[in-house]
């Protein structure tokens, strides 16, 4: 036999050989080795983690000695402020609705009061290269205030193709904290991603009868960058979900392959199995996650329930498990 025991012993595997070019053997027969895997030089400061093997380089050696990949030199730089105002209502009310008012302003001396229902700011925003939409806000309502977030993009059409986002805001002075990586739908029924650098509206409403007027103002795009201090080589941190997920920022992302029944390719025959998960197995080296809550001075609302997008790692495929 293979010796495919000692790969699971409580799966039945079939194996079909490829052709008959190949003698079946009772013991693994290896090849020698064509030449030692080394790096051309010394491993040196700036080295840097091949996206599809995680094999260190230095970025001179233009491919990854191990694999062969090209090392990636072009990634994008985030480049502009980390923070970005989207408006303090010191000048002007861009929600066309609320009450601009001198309670509760953080930022200026003028904050927006919304004493029910909601506003909208019906403007053309580009939210790329920010990872949070923030706002400080206030509330005298003893209890949590529901605070339902809206926001349209150039595709959107109905309720389905917006993202309508619930959170709270808790009693008193706190920062609203929402991921810009949102999905249009619902959190159970998730659609595409929201088109960040394309959006056309953004509303807050907390409904017909609150308990307190919500007070709004500082309202800000805000780029994490906590987490990129926080990681160091060798950390892997995995972020379990379907494949077309997005990842949390510093996390790599792991989903369950489709379909099912897959083939694992062993010496010169298949081995047919059940489910196992792919995961993106690149080095922690992404921007910094953006569902961790932020510290600050002031309370925190971390809204939890969207999923940033999918950063481009690494490609690594990994047997973590088989369930089925
Ligand atoms: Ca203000």
């Amino acid at each position: 036999m293979l010796g495919l025991q000692a790969i699971d012993p409580h799966v039945t595997y079939s194996v079909e050989f490829m052709d008959n070019a190949f003698k079946e053997t009772f013991e693994p027969v290896l090849g020698g080795e064509e030449k030692p895997i080394a790096p051309p030089g010394e491993l040196g400061e700036g080295a840097v983690r091949c996206d599809e093997c995680g094999y260190r380089n230095m970025p001179a050696w233009g491919r990854c000695y191990a694999c062969g990949s090209p090392l990636e030199t072009n990634k994008a730089e985030i480049v502009g402020e980390p923070i970005r105002l989207i408006t303090s209502f010191e000048k002007k009310n861009p929600f066309g609705g609320g009450t601009v008012v001198a309670e509760h302003a953080t930022d200026g001396s003028k904050a927006l009061r919304i004493d029910e229902s909601y506003v909208s700011m019906d403007a053309a925003q580009d939210w790329s290269g920010y990872d949070y939409v923030k706002a400080d806000v206030h509330t005298d309502a003893q209890n949590p205030l529901q605070l339902y977030f809206e926001v349209r993009d150039t595709a959107t059409r109905d309720y389905w193709t917006r993202v309508n986002y619930t959170t709270i805001v808790p009693p008193g002075s706190s920062t609203l904290i929402i991921p810009t990586a949102l999905y249009v739908g619902e959190k159970s029924r998730p659609g595409r991603p929201l088109i960040q650098s394309s959006i056309t509206r953004m509303v807050f409403s907390i409904g017909e009868d609150p308990e307190a007027p919500l007070f709004v103002d500082n309202v800000r795009l805000v780029r994490d960058t906590e987490t990129a201090g926080m990681l160091f080589d060798g950390l892997w941190a995995l972020d379990v979900g379907p494949g077309s997920a997005p990842v949390m920022e510093g996390f790599s992302g792991t989903s369950r392959r489709q379909p099912a029944k897959t083939t694992i390719n062993i010496g010169h025959g298949k081995v047919r199995r059940g489910t196992r998960w792919s995961t993106k197995c690149g080095p922690s080296t992404g921007r910094p996650s953006r569902h961790g809550p932020m510290a600050g001075s002031r309370s925190t609302t971390t809204a939890t329930t969207a999923r940033p997008s999918r950063s481009r790692n690494s490609r690594w495929t990994a047997n973590l498990q088989s369930s089925d």
